[in-house]
């Protein structure tokens, strides 16, 4: 990966690239654990890992929240708006370079100014583009998707595709057209669609089948137009149970592959995961993945935790090691990442105002997944506990067992069986014993 800021302003000063030391390097800007070259079961990390830098929340966000205005200051603001979007492409790339992620994902609004008309809006977005695809061939970075922020505009207060407004459904229909043609022009692996605000604040005011309707219809032409254009990516649903609205329509990744099959969607959707949508849902991490690579619907993740004791997305950096090891082992055993990535979704802390504290964040997430990586591949590889799960459904593998799965036994051979065999000993889950198992690999 080439640098970047060789011949522009430098905006990261005195960080120079971030390299492997070990976990014994007591160099806060080094990589521990994060060996990019380094090979695990055939790949490098780095192909198993595809890190992805989200534009918005490290070069846009500044840290405002409900209580108070911002505490990041860039030194690429400018104060005329496409000069300012420009100098925000050169810091991106610079950062991209220097922590050694490969790609990137970012939304329309996040790169480019908003246009108070459809034409000026696409006229800011073309030519922005025009600059990124150039940073992108200067430097080997990628995009791993792009998508249309159809939820910041007070227009889409009441939802973009599911707007009871046909007016606001068709605007947003044009930001998409826009961001697949932007995908098509930086060759991006995949596009979102996050609906924040495809749900409903009350249902006392809501026609949810109608709106589901839209959504599934919105879908389909912007996939028609996509595939019409040469876009061969996969397009990608971000499933999150609330917020902004009360209820949204993609509320885990069960509903969004239900609704996805229920429309004839699931040949051009996959699912991209993020681990604080998963838990607000009332699920794991883990438990999101597998429902996605049971399905083969699993296609891209966003590397973010909550917090345990918050109901909200609070978008922190992935450091859990213990539920990004989960993560990792579903991924692997599904056959890893294909075209997917590991997009961190995370922003800094409100009062994490040092330029380097960006570059720490991303160590640490990069790290801890390096770490997930590593124990999640000697877990598998070492087949202790696929054994011991192979056991315990070992009851299926022959006999009636095998019959009953091959579908050749009714309810009543069932009877017959139950009548004939005693009571069915207790067998254990050894879930105390997995538990040991597993912080014996982490710490062992
Ligand atoms: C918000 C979402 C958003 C999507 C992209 O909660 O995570 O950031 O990833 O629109
Ligand atoms: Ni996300
Ligand atoms: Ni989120």
């Amino acid at each position: 990966m080439a640098d970047y800021f060789l011949g522009n302003d430098e905006y990261f000063k005195g960080i120079g690239k971030v390299a492997y030391e070990g976990p014994e390097s007591d160099n806060p800007l080094s990589f521990k654990f994060f060996d990019a070259g380094k090979v695990i079961s055939g790949k490098t990390m780095a192909e198993h890992l595809r890190f992805a830098i989200a534009y918005w929340h490290s070069f846009c966000g500044k840290g405002s929240d409900p209580f108070g205005s911002p505490t990041q200051i860039f030194p690429w603001d400018d104060p005329d708006p496409m000069t300012a979007a420009e100098k925000k492409a050169d810091a991106a790339f610079e950062f991209f370079t220097k922590v050694g992620a490969g790609l990137y994902c970012f939304h329309d609004i996040d790169a480019s100014p908003d246009g108070a008309t459809v034409a000026e809006y696409e006229k800011n977005l073309f030519s922005m583009a025009e600059v990124l695809k150039e940073r992108q061939d200067a430097t080997g970075v990628k995009l791993l998707w792009n998508t249309a922020n159809m939820f910041s505009n007070p227009r889409y207060m009441n939802g973009a595709a599911t707007n009871p407004d046909f007016t606001v459904l068709a605007r947003a229909g044009s930001q998409v057209k826009a961001c697949l043609d932007v995908n098509v022009m930086l060759g991006g692996e995949n596009y979102v669609f996050w609906g924040g605000r495809e749900g409903y604040m009350t249902l006392l005011n809501t026609q949810m089948k109608r709106e589901l309707d839209h959504l599934a219809q919105f879908l389909s032409i912007s996939r028609d137009y996509g595939r019409s254009i040469g876009f061969k990516g996969t397009f990608l649903i971000e499933p999150k149970p609330m917020e902004p609205t009360k209820h949204q329509y993609d509320f885990d990744a069960a509903t969004a592959i239900g609704f996805l099959r229920n429309y004839g969607l699931d040949k051009d959707f996959k699912c991209n995961i993020e681990n604080n949508h998963a838990t607000l849902a009332g699920h794991t991490f883990a438990h999101d993945l597998q429902v996605c690579a049971d399905a083969d619907m699993l296609g891209s993740i966003d590397a973010n935790e909550g917090d345990a004791q918050n109901g909200w997305d609070t978008d922190e950096f992935p450091t859990n090691v213990y539920d990004s090891l989960e993560a990792m082992m579903v991924v692997l055993k599904s056959g890893g990442l294909k075209t997917g990535g590991l997009n961190f979704d995370a922003k800094l802390r409100r009062n994490s105002t040092d330029s380097e504290d960006l570059f720490l964040a991303h160590i640490g997430g990069m790290d801890t997944f390096a770490l997930a990586l590593e124990i999640a591949d000697r877990i598998i590889t070492d087949g202790k506990l696929d054994a011991m799960i192979s056991k315990r459904y070992s009851s299926f593998d022959s006999g009636k067992g095998a019959d009953f799965e091959a579908g050749k036994l009714s309810l009543t051979d069932l009877r017959d069986i139950a009548a004939g065999q005693g009571e069915s000993e207790r067998i254990s889950g050894k879930q105390e014993l997995i538990k040991n198992l597993i912080n014996q690999y982490i710490f062992g």
